[in-house]
């Protein structure tokens, strides 16, 4: 299977409790590479174009408000079956039902609060890789 990449950012709540170390070590040794990296704090508008699927749900607003609360670690991960293997490895929305092991089971408080963010499909990671990354980042 080739190679692929893949939109993961570690979440403000994950960030604020010093777990960047941690979460990046399990994708780690998980067979990703970080192939890109950026600490920053989103501005409404990116949050809101990031999340443009979601605008008509009901906790649109809170998510935006919550994505630029604080800073987020945006990275691009790369691995064979990255997209599939990553959202295994993140587990379910709610950190309640994900499965054992899995970083929202470990990691995360709440729906909202889930700690970090995998793309859900290779349409999805590519546009999501575009918008933080640039092109050039989907095949270097
Ligand atoms: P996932 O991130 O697991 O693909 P999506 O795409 O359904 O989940 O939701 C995007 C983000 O919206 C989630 N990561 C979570 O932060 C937030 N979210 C989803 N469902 C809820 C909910 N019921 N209440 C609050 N926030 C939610």
């Amino acid at each position: 299977m080739a190679l692929e990449r893949t939109l993961f950012i570690v979440k403000p709540d994950a960030v604020e409790r010093s777990l960047i170390g941690k979460i990046l070590a399990h994708v780690e040794e998980n067979g990703f590479r970080l192939v890109e990296a950026r600490l920053t704090r989103l501005q409404r508008e990116e949050a809101q174009t990031f999340y443009a699927e979601h605008q008509a749900r009901p906790f649109f607003g809170e998510l935006v408000e919550y994505m630029t609360s604080g800073p987020v670690l945006l990275t691009c991960l790369e691995r064979e079956d990255a997209v599939g293997t990553l959202r295994e490895i993140v587990g379910a929305t709610d950190p309640a039902q994900a499965a054992p092991g899995t970083i929202r089971a470990l990691f995360g408080r709440s729906k909202q609060m889930n700690s970090v963010h995998a793309s859900d499909s290779a349409a999805s990671s590519d546009r999501e890789v575009k918008l933080f990354f640039g092109v050039a980042a989907l095949s270097r």
